[in-house]
């Protein structure tokens, strides 16, 4: 069993698809373990994002971040971590696989629905930012 950290993002929480989300996750074979809702203030939003922070989009992304309470989701499966990857899709829903969350969901590469974790060192990081 291993752990990775999923966050519904604001376009995905505006649009009342938090359900929608979870149904796919349960699925998938992925376990909730923990769950919670979490209106990111900036100064968290630039903490979480801080290896994006000298990208052209870091200010749009923390807006737009902060725009919504988000739900981060700690999973449980085997291979959590990389399954959860391959089920989102792409970040650009324009180039995720079909059947993917992203390609089915999401807006644009910014409101682009989820988060996941992109490696098991990075989930451990990020499910101590919101359950440690
Ligand atoms: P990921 O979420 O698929 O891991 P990252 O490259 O880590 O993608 O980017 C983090 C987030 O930053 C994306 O999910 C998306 O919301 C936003 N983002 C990434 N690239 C762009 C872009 O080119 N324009 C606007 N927003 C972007
Ligand atoms: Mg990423």
């Amino acid at each position: 069993m291993e752990n990775t950290l999923l966050i519904v993002k604001p376009d995905a929480f505006k649009r009342k698809l938090v359900g929608n989300i979870i149904n796919r996750l349960e699925r998938a074979g992925f376990d909730v373990v923990d769950i919670k809702l979490v209106q990111l203030t900036q100064d968290l939003a630039r903490k979480f994002y801080a290896v994006h922070a000298d990208k052209p989009f870091i200010d749009e992304l923390i807006e737009f971040m902060c725009s919504s309470p988000v739900i981060p989701i700690k999973l449980g499966k085997t291979n959590a971590v990389a399954d959860l990857r391959t089920l989102i899709g792409a970040t650009n829903p324009n180039e995720a696989a079909c059947g993917t969350l992203r390609q089915e969901i999401a807006l644009d590469v910014q409101q682009n629905s989820v988060h996941a974790s992109d490696s098991p060192e990075n989930a451990a990081i990020e499910l101590a930012f919101f359950f440690g």
